[in-house]
């Protein structure tokens, strides 16, 4: 006769089960203190992942993958990473982060601003710079070359 009733070895087989998948999923999220800013990021493990620790890793993750084995502390950020723009949004990951030649290291002061801190894996995160001169500002210095009204 089979019971319904699980028992008490099955369940203790389940619990620990679920508890190494968690310490899986978290087992990297030291890494967070391994990038400059990564708290200003407010975006935890997303800075690396799609949609949360375990999700497939976004273009940043990828670039860091490369660059450590599997639960690996190699010291993977430098001026190559920061030199990089993993997201392809034109702005390289070093200025998103606020440590542009990559010369920051864990455990020091944060660098940069962390209000201009932008998300290194995300195309849609990043701080516009000026490169043209609006039409609305174009139409005053003609007004002001020309004198007109
Ligand atoms: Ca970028």
């Amino acid at each position: 006769m089979i019971s319904n009733k699980i028992s008490p070895v099955a369940a203790y087989i389940v619990v620990l089960g679920l508890v190494a998948s968690a310490a899986t999923v978290d087992a990297r999220g030291f890494r967070l203190n391994m990038v400059p800013n990564a708290a200003a990021t407010a975006v935890s493990c997303n800075l690396c992942h799609t949609s949360g620790g375990g999700t497939p890793r976004n273009a940043f993750g990828l670039d860091i993958q490369e660059r450590v084995t599997p639960n690996g502390q190699e010291v993977f950020w430098g001026p190559e990473l920061a030199a990089l723009d993993s997201d392809g949004d034109g702005v390289p990951n070093g200025v998103e982060l606020g440590d542009p030649a990559g010369s920051w290291t864990a455990g020091a002061d944060q660098p940069g601003d962390a209000a201009s801190v932008t998300h290194p894996g995300d195309s849609a995160s990043f701080i516009e710079t000026i490169t043209a001169v609006g039409e609305a500002t174009w139409a005053s210095v003609k007004v002001i070359i020309r004198g007109q009204q």
